[in-house]
């Protein structure tokens, strides 16, 4: 298992549960001091990663990049791919695949969280779940093209009412024949829907291919009541060894978090 931590490239995302706050360089240098594996970045759009200033990045602190955001195309640019106007979704399939491009010449997969969007009023869910299926087929051809997967993360009832519960997710991934796509499970999402985390993780088994590793409160692992130990015993019986990003709050402040973030993972996978 790897170590990652979060960090936010976009302004209108203040509040949100990133862990860096103050750029690539503060991030990849603060990220490499502590000894993390990897970086998960979330860009304000596709022409924010440079790969040539990224690479150069990765290579001075020995980071790879762990995953790609694009939550910044519902958050800033106010589209999402089960949007009722074509012209909307197709924005978003084209703000996605662009992302997956810049990721994949980094070698990292794209997650899609807040941008599959949601079964909007007056639209039926099996036509929302047609057009989920639709930028999911082009965003695991583009990511394929890379030699990278798809990400696609179950969120929490107030977010979505596409799949709140990771089991029906991948069940979903598996019916539409996405097999390049992968279940991205954040312990925050899973603390709010699922009745019992560690059983969830060892039914998803090889569908999981990352984990946005946050306590109850959406804080650093280690400062709320989410069964830790559990959770990494379950990921030690299915074998994972992706990623688990502290997609957290950045309480009491971003080192603080970071720190407690890897110390939990330390203790964790010893
Ligand atoms: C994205 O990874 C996520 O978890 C959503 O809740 C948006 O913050
Ligand atoms: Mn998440």
């Amino acid at each position: 298992m790897k170590s990652a931590v979060t960090v936010s490239l976009v302004p209108e995302a203040a509040g949100g549960p990133f862990v860096f706050w103050k750029g690539l360089e503060d991030a990849f240098a603060q990220t490499a001091a502590l000894g993390f594996d990897g970086i998960e970045i979330f860009p304000s759009d596709p022409g924010a990663i440079e790969t040539g200033r990224v690479r150069a990045l990765m290579e001075q602190h020995s980071l790879a990049v762990a995953a790609v955001g694009t939550g910044a195309g519902w958050v800033k640019h106010r589209v999402h791919l089960c949007h009722p106007e074509l012209e909307v979704r197709l924005k978003a399939q084209e703000f996605v695949c662009a992302m997956v491009r810049q990721a994949g010449a980094l070698g990292a997969p794209t997650i899609l969280g807040s941008m599959q969007g949601r079964v909007e009023a007056g639209v039926e869910r099996s036509q929302a779940l047609d057009w989920l299926t639709e930028g999911l087929v082009l965003a695991e051809a583009t990511a394929s093209e890379h030699g990278v997967v798809f990400l696609y993360e179950p969120l929490n009832r107030y977010e979505t009412n596409l799949f709140n519960l990771q089991m029906d997710a991948a069940a979903f991934l598996s019916e539409r024949h996405l097999k390049g796509v992968r279940i991205l499970a954040d312990l925050f999402h899973m603390n709010i829907e699922e009745k019992d985390l560690a059983a969830t993780i060892r039914s998803l088994g090889d569908s999981l291919g990352h984990l946005h590793f946050a306590d109850s409160n959406r804080r650093a692992i280690g400062f709320g009541h989410t069964p830790a130990v559990d959770i990494v015993a379950a990921l030690r019986d299915i074998h994972y060894s992706g990623y688990l990003s502290a997609e957290v709050l950045p309480l009491p402040n971003s080192i603080a978090a970071a720190r407690r973030t890897i110390e939990s993972f330390r203790a964790l996978t010893v």
